[in-house]
Formats: C-alpha cells, structure tokens, sequence
C-alpha cells in the first residue's frame, strides 16, 4: 500500500511536471499553435490530398519555408508530411521562387507575377503534365516565405486548400517594430518583462527567442525592428554593441526582417570624440558617413537609423541653429550609398512653445515638405498628442504631399491599461487609418496617404512601438498577442478590417468553435470603445497619472512644464469642460483640410467621440441623446464599466473552449480590469465633480472611495517608467 501510495505521489508530481510546460507553450506559441485536425477537418479541408512537399531552392529562407510547413502540416495531419525534389510526384506543395520554376509551371501562373513585388506571393492550384500541385512561389524566395504562412493560416482556419488562386504583396516596404529598449534591458513603457536582447551574451549565444521572435515577424509579414529605445544610447554604435548587434542581424535576415538603430543625435561627441555635432560641420557629416561604413561591413543589409532629434530633451540640430531638415539629410547622405534609411519622428513639442501642444509638430515639420532626401521618411504618431485611447487622425497626413510620412502606432498599452487590460488595438489603428484627411480631395484616407496611392512616393512605412518582452507569452496578456498579430497584418495591409484581424488571430490562437468564436470576436471589437468610455470618453485625454502613466490623474497640476499637465488638456472649471480647438480658440482645426476642419469645428458636426478634443462645453450642453454633458459623461464612464463587467461574463463562458491556463490568466486579468475601470471612473467623476457642482445621474454607481483617497496613491514601481 505504501508503496502504491509514494508511487501515485511520484506520478502526480511527473504529471504536473509534464503538464505545466504543454499548457505553457501555448501562450508561447502565439497565433503558429498548429493543433492537430479531426479527421472530418482534414477531409472538408482537403489536406489530406497533399501527399509531399517539393522544395526547388536551397536558400536559408526557403529552408525555414520548407521546414515551417513540413512541421505545420505534419502537426496538423498527425502524420509526417515527405519533403522531396522530384516535382512529377502527384498532389504536391511545390515550393520556388520565379527564378526556379520549370517553364511549364511558370506558365500556369502566367500574368500574376505582374501583380506582385518583391515581397508578393501566389498560391495557386495547378495541373502541370495531368499532375496536381499546389505552387507557393514569389518573386524572391522570402514570397514563399510568406506564402507558406499565409497557407497555413487558411489551414489553421479549417479554409479548404482548394481550387487556390491566392494572389497577395505588402502594401507598405517597411513594415517595422521600434523597440524601446535600453541596453541594461529595461523597457521603456515595456509590460511585458524585460527586453528579448541579451547584450551581455551577445554575440557569443543566440538565444532560441531571437529565432522565435523572427519566426513570429515573418508570420505577419513585419520586415523590420529597431532594436533600441527612441530616448538612444550612443554606445549602441561602439564595436562593442555593433558586434552584437551583427549576431542579431544574421539571425533575423532568412526571415526577410533587417535590423535598424536609433542614433543619438550627440553621438560623435559622446563616442566620436568631436566637440559638436552640428551637422553642417563636415567633420560630423564625415564623422556618420564612417559610422555607416562601419555599420554596412559588418551588415550589408542594415536597414537605418530611427531619430528622435530635439523632442523631449534629446539632441538634435535644433542645439546647433540647425533644423530637422539638416539634421535629417546629414544622416540620409551617411546611409545613402549603402540604401539605407532615416526615419526621421515628428513627435516634438517644445516647453519654449505657448502653442496648443497638439499644433507644435504640424507648425514644425509642415514648412519643410518636400526638403528632405529621397531616403528620408517622417514619421508621425497616429495622432498629435500622445497615443492617447482616442485621438482624431494627426493633421500632418493630410498636409505634406511632397514627403513620404510613415505611420507611428503604439502596440504597447502606455495609455491603454500596460498590459492588464484586454483592449483590441486593430479597432483604433482602423479608426486612424480609414479617417479621410482630403488632402486630395474626397477618400484620401490616412492608408492611402501612408502606402503611397497619392503621392506615388517610393518609400512607404508603418512602424508600431513594440510590446513583447521576455514574459512567457510575450506581451504579459494573452489577449494582448492580437495586437502585435493584427499590427502586422495591417502594416502588410491597411484596408484590412480589424474584424478579419480578430477572426484570424482567435481561429489561429484558441479554436475555430463558432461558440467560442462569436461571442469573443464581439468583445475584442467592443473592447476599445470600452476602454475609451472608461478612461477618457467624448474626447477628454491625457488624464493620467504622471511619468508612470498608470491610472487616472485628471489633478495633476504641479508639473514644470504646462503641456505635462493634465489640467492643460481638459481645462475643466465651473462653466464646464474641454479643451478649445476651433476658431474660438487655439484654432487647431485650421491645421486639417477645410471639409475636416469645417467638421471639427462646428460643435454641431464634430463627432461626439472627439467633442472635448475639440471643445470647450458648458456642463449644461445638451448631447444628441438630450442628456446633458454632465451626465452624459457620467453615463458613458459607467458603460465603460459595464462594458467590461459584461466581457468577464462572455470570457466566463469560455472555459469549455480554452486550455487551463489561458483561460484562468484572461479571468484573472479581466478581474483586474474591471476594477480599474471603476478606479478610473470613480476617481474621474469625483474630480470633475467639484467643477459641475452637480449629482450623478440614475445608473451611476457612487464612488467606493473618496477622491483624496484616489489622489494619495502612488506607484514608486510601476513598471516601464
Ligand atoms: C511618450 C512616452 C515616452 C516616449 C515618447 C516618445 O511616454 O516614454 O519616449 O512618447 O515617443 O509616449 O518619444
């Protein structure tokens, strides 16, 4: 008996030990879960036809191509799939790039290859000499990459791989993560643990994360990553770094992804040894023109520099009487010769600047459209504050038609609940993107001035802040693998809808079951929204707490510089609240093309969402619902609430369709969402409360605490500050 007992112990032990690390890898595993079909899947999806791969080329990338898709698809099956050459085999995969298809096939895709890029890919079923194959090819072989992930995708959504004519390529070239990391592997507004690189075993060990975290990019066709913090070291160009940095490099380069940096604006004083660095000195011209040859011998392929020059205390020319322009093109001309790029940000605002701070980056960049070199793109948050849970589109989009822009999204929650709260992002960056800025009349969307369709411009790009970190799932939430998933499907293509993202990413993550599906699709897409009304509804932002960003400051007042301040931004008093940004006031709106600017400055046309962005209203302001602004804002604080009372009771519902531990990580994420929410509300209301003198309406919950209860807490650690 004894014996029996100490033996069933061993065996539970054993089977914990097992278990934890299957449930584990989940999370790990992101959106590639691969899980093995029912035989009735394999049969409506038609995989079991496929009887072989066969691989036409032997490059670095076509070998993770081939692999990828030999396990997947084995995995899948449950049975292992052959990898051959021999392409007269019947109801195969044929995987090649265009330089390596017999003639015969070329044939069979005729024309297609005109509609693609380099980037492209098709997938087509074909008959070649009474054989049946499925051909993945592209231009280059990294098109077969990314036609390999994109067959599987349909796989892993039990599509039919069948009567397949699947043509696709990216509608932006980079298509880019900046990563704020620093070298000592803290994350600036990081949530997810500390940064994937390792500098300090670098180059001497890869870490097998560094090929998962490339293997995860190419999945979603992302092709570039800054590797380090906006707010830059300059060590990071020392030999040093640069030998690690070159480690990083040649692990990413089979996935299609090329590394780039930021550059210190001070650099060549603080490693260079010079005493300036204006950039019209030719030493310091000379000085980067070195820097990138030592760079591009190391990494023929590194991608460019990240800069941000003379925003929140960083160097840049502006120190020297120089402008952005200067400083921009100095750097192009560096990278130039190689095909490197700068990405110039537009993110500045000045303390010596009484300006509305949402004007300043517009009043500086716009008189210098069309001044930078070919190989300059600017890039530009999605709105002119700060990532904020709502912005209206930056007006920059819609003003400078002769210099290429890229977008600016922000993947890590700073603003956004880090990474406890489930918020779909997709859902706002498609706000952002199908906004109409009228540069060019009617349907000149943000999309289309960012992939070029206008201006024909040859560099386009989308770049998001990124949120992975070294936690076990990446991005510290679950839910919060969607949105570096759904970044990357719209940087590939950013008319996509984020409903098809979400559809996706759930199918691909959890499960294909209906039950499971629709319900969860519909909290992902009400979850931003839920956000908004929570935190900063009908237009109010910039709340927050300060320097750690984390729950509600609505108070703040004491900080040095007034634009730090929240009172600056929803300048609430006893005629009522809101920031004025019409003709009445700091006249923002004229920064936007008349047809929006007419919209947004009327208080009769400006969308509600953005009503406080743009206005100042008295408390008594009658809302198109007939409620007045007071309780109307209150209303909307507690359907935020609600909003998210009613998705802990969707996700309860769940747990018949997600394994353990996911299921428990979300409900318990979720819990702590729910409580914030209130934080938020109650403290918010109580604030703005003493401006309005006036009750809460019917439905509104009263506050649990007082507000100089919400007022004296402090998070000294609150992490990514
Ligand atoms: C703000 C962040 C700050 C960043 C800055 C930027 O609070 O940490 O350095 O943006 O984008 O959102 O440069």
């Amino acid at each position: 008996m004894k014996y029996i007992i100490k033996a069933f112990f061993k065996l539970s032990i054993l089977l914990f030990l097992v278990s934890w690390p299957a449930s584990a890898q989940k999370d790990y595993k992101l959106w590639l879960q691969y899980e093995k079909k029912t035989s009735s899947q394999i049969i409506s999806g038609y995989i079991s036809n496929i009887k072989g791969i066969v691989v036409l080329e032997n490059t670095e990338t076509s070998k993770i191509a081939t692999n990828e898709l030999q396990t997947a698809l084995s995995d899948m099956l449950g049975s292992k799939i052959q990898v051959t050459v021999k392409t007269e085999e019947n109801n195969t995969i044929i995987l090649g790039s265009k330089s390596v298809l017999s003639p015969e096939i070329e044939k069979v895709i005729g024309s297609d290859f005109d509609l693609i890029n380099d980037e492209g890919f098709i997938i087509k079923t074909v008959s070649v000499k009474n054989k049946n194959h499925i051909i993945i090819t592209g231009k280059k072989d990294i098109g077969v990459l990314y036609g390999v992930y994109s067959f599987l995708r349909l796989i892993q959504m039990n599509k039919p791989v069948k009567n397949l004519r699947i043509v696709d390529a990216p509608k932006t070239n980079i298509r880019i993560l900046n990563h704020w990391d620093n070298l000592d592997r803290t994350v600036e507004r990081g949530y997810a643990g500390f940064s994937l690189w390792n500098w300090q075993k670098l180059p001497g060990f890869i870490d097998q994360r560094y090929i998962d975290y490339a293997r995860a990019n190419a999945s979603i066709g992302i092709n570039g990553t800054v590797l380090t913090n906006v707010n830059a070291n300059a060590l990071i160009l020392t030999p040093q770094y640069l030998e690690k940095v070159e480690a990083l490099a040649s692990v990413f380069r089979p996935y299609g992804i090329k590394v780039y940096l930021t550059a210190r604006f001070s650099a060549p004083i603080e490693i260079g040894g010079l005493k300036t660095a204006d950039p019209k000195e030719a030493d310091v011209a000379n000085w980067w023109k070195n820097k990138a040859k030592e760079i591009y011998n190391r990494i023929p392929d590194f991608g460019g520099f990240l800069v941000k020059a003379n925003s929140e205390g960083q160097p840049g020319p502006q120190n020297y009487g120089r402008d952005h322009v200067d400083g921009a093109n100095m750097l192009a001309d560096a990278v130039a010769p190689f095909g490197g790029v700068i990405m110039w940000r537009a993110f500045v605002y000045s303390e010596h600047d009484a300006n509305d701070r949402a004007k300043q980056a517009y009043a500086e960049f716009v008189p210098y459209d069309g001044k930078f070199k070919d190989n300059v793109i600017v890039q530009v948050k999605n709105g002119a504050i700060d990532f904020q849970p709502r912005e209206p589109f930056h007006p920059m989009f819609g003003a400078m038609p002769k210099t290429p822009l890229m977008m600016e999204f922000q993947i890590t929650q700073e603003y956004l609940g880090f990474s406890t709260h489930l918020v779909f992002l997709p859902k706002l960056f498609q706000e952002v993107l199908e906004a109409d800025t009228y540069q060019k009349g009617k349907g000149t969307t943000v999309s289309k001035v960012i992939d070029g369709s206008f201006t024909k411009t040859k560099l386009t790009g989308i770049a998001g802040v990124s949120n992975v970190g070294n936690d076990l799932n990446w991005t510290g939430h679950p839910f919060a693998q969607v949105n570096w998933y759904g970044f990357g499907r719209l940087a590939w293509n950013p008319n996509l809808d984020s409903e098809v993202i979400a559809d996706e990413w759930l199918r691909c993550t959890f499960s294909n079951d209906e039950n499971f599906i629709n319900p969860i699709k519909k909290m992902m897409i009400e979850s931003r929204e839920a956000a908004v009304n929570y935190m900063t509804p009908l237009g109010l932002h910039h709340i927050m707490d300060t320097g750690h960003h984390y729950g509600p400051g609505p108070w703040v007042s004491n900080l040095s510089r007034p634009e730090w301040n929240p009172v600056y931004y929803h300048k609430a008093d006893k005629n009522g609240i809101g920031f004025d940004r019409s003709k009445t006031g700091t006249n923002a709106t004229a920064q936007y093309a008349p047809e929006v600017e007419k919209l947004f400055d009327n208080v009769e046309t400006c969308p509600e969402k953005d009503l406080l962005w743009f206005h100042h209203l008295s408390w008594d302001y009658k809302l198109k619902n007939g409620q007045t602004l007071w309780n109307g804002m209150a209303l909307k604080y507690q359907e935020g609430v609600n909003q998210v009372k009613n998705m802990q009771n969707i996700w309860n519902k769940t747990e018949k369709y997600v394994d353990e531990e996911r299921f428990k990580e979300v409900q318990m994420l979720l819990e702590i969402q729910y409580k914030e929410a209130k934080w938020w509300r109650d403290a918010c209301l109580l604030y703005f409360q003493q401006y309005s003198g006036k009750e809460l309406p019917a439905g509104v919950e009263k506050p649990s605490q007082s507000l100089d209860y919400f007022k004296s807490l402090k998070f000294p650690f609150a992490p990514g500050n």
